[in-house]
């Protein structure tokens, strides 16, 4: 089965979305996630400028030659933009793998270890009433985890804030805007949000909290003790993590167990952290890590040093990048969380799917390959919209990790 067609589609129902998808000689199609929130059309050219015409004529069924063809072939190794176009490939060849074998992908890669992937959905509120409120919609809603995040008195435009029960989205449409962090503000606010949710809804399910990189490791170890009496599930992202080691200082201190790696890409932003059991869960997602054929290198590395999964699942990772997340995480061993922000109406038009959301979990489809297709008529609808992630500032005008 050869290649004889690849293409990028760029799409904005709701926020913008980079697709690839590549056609067989044979009629069959197969979809891979490009999305890189922010820098899209970054990703968008070194697939169409350099990748694209790599794939005409190529067996469709070498998925690990290819992997290691665009990794090792480019002599430019890593980085979001390389991963991120590598892993939109990869997934497109284990979705044509699927339809080639009539087999959903999960079953490629070993069959089910568990029915369906528990999820977290994302209360929020500008006051801790206003999240405490949103908590208890997401529990009759049937989930079993929930993140919670909470606007911080004095401090405006906090991240995970929609804002008036409004569901978040952190890209802003036009240049960037720029938002002011307090960290001592932070500090001493998170906690009692915790008490509160704990106190109205007592401990019988999962609670999170992301820090979005924040803090500094012993003001992370601080927050991870004062958390300690509301049980968190994970607390994510503490300190931005290209210093691997300082992770040491914050496991030192506290029990609460620690997720990271959204923005990995690679199996060695993690190596240290992994083998020195300096985290809990892993959270590299398979779009921007370097697809299914990485992502399970780093699941299988993990998996020996007691570290699970928490695959990153928010509204700017397609859908075609959840189905992928699903069939991963029913077929792994180490399994810990999935994370689900549910898409809008104009993104589940674009890219129809058959992973349903039942009883606090997602169940990936039973469809040959991922179960996601793109409706393209409709993806021409919603053109490419600049937008971008917000840029972080102290009080001071000190730009602070975002
Ligand atoms: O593109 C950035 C978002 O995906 C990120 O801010 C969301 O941290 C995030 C999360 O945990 O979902
Ligand atoms: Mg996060």
């Amino acid at each position: 089965m050869k290649i004889i067609e690849a293409r990028v589609i760029v799409t904005s129902p709701g926020r913008n979305f980079v697709t690839l998808k590549l056609t067989t000689d044979e009629g069959l199609v197969g979809l891979g996630d490009a999305t890189l929130n922010g820098r899209e059309l970054a990703v968008a050219s070194y697939l169409t400028d350099h990748v694209c015409p790599l794939l005409i004529g190529r067996d469709a069924g070498r998925i690990e030659d290819t992997w290691n063809y665009l990794y090792k072939g480019a002599y430019w190794r890593r980085g979001p933009v390389t991963m991120t176009s590598i892993a939109a490939v990869d997934v497109a060849l284990w979705d044509l793998k699927g339809k080639a074998a009539a087999l959903p992908v999960y079953q490629l890669l070993g069959g089910r270890c568990r029915d369906a992937a528990t999820v977290y959905g994302h209360a929020n509120g500008e006051t801790v009433d206003e999240a405490v409120e949103q908590v208890g919609a997401y529990l009759r809603a049937g989930y079993r985890a929930v993140r919670v995040q909470a606007g911080v008195p004095g401090v405006a435009g906090i991240y995970g804030v929609g804002g008036h029960g409004q569901p978040y989205e952190p890209a802003v449409a036009g240049l960037p805007p720029e938002t002011v962090w307090d960290t001592a503000a932070y500090l001493r606010h998170i906690p009692d949000l915790f008490a509160a949710v704990r106190d109205k809804y007592g401990f019988d399910f999962h609670l999170l909290h992301d820090v979005h990189h924040r803090l500094t490791p012993i003001e992370a170890a601080r927050l991870g003790r004062d958390l300690e009496p509301y049980r968190l599930f994970w607390m994510e992202d503490p300190v931005p993590a290209e210093l691997q080691e300082g992770f040491r200082l914050i496991r030192g201190h506290t029990t609460t167990p620690i997720a990271v790696g959204e923005v990995f890409n690679a199996v060695w932003d993690c190596r240290q952290l992994i083998s020195e059991q300096l985290i809990d869960f892993v959270r590299t997602p398979v779009s921007h890590g370097g697809g299914i054929t990485h992502l399970r290198r780093i699941l299988g590395l993990a998996e020996l040093y007691h570290v699970r999964s928490g695959f990153h699942g928010a509204t700017d990772l397609s859908p075609v990048c959840l189905a992928a997340a699903l069939h991963v995480d029913v077929s792994i061993p180490n399994f810990g969380l999935q994370e689900y922000m549910a898409h809008s109406a104009e993104t589940d038009e674009v890219f129809p799917h058959s992973y349903r959301f039942e009883d606090g979990a997602l169940l990936a489809g039973e469809e040959p390959g991922l179960g996601v297709d793109i409706d393209e008529e409709a993806a021409a609808r919603y053109p490419y919209r600049a937008a971008y992630l917000p840029v972080n500032r102290l009080r001071d005008g000190t730009v602070h990790s975002w």
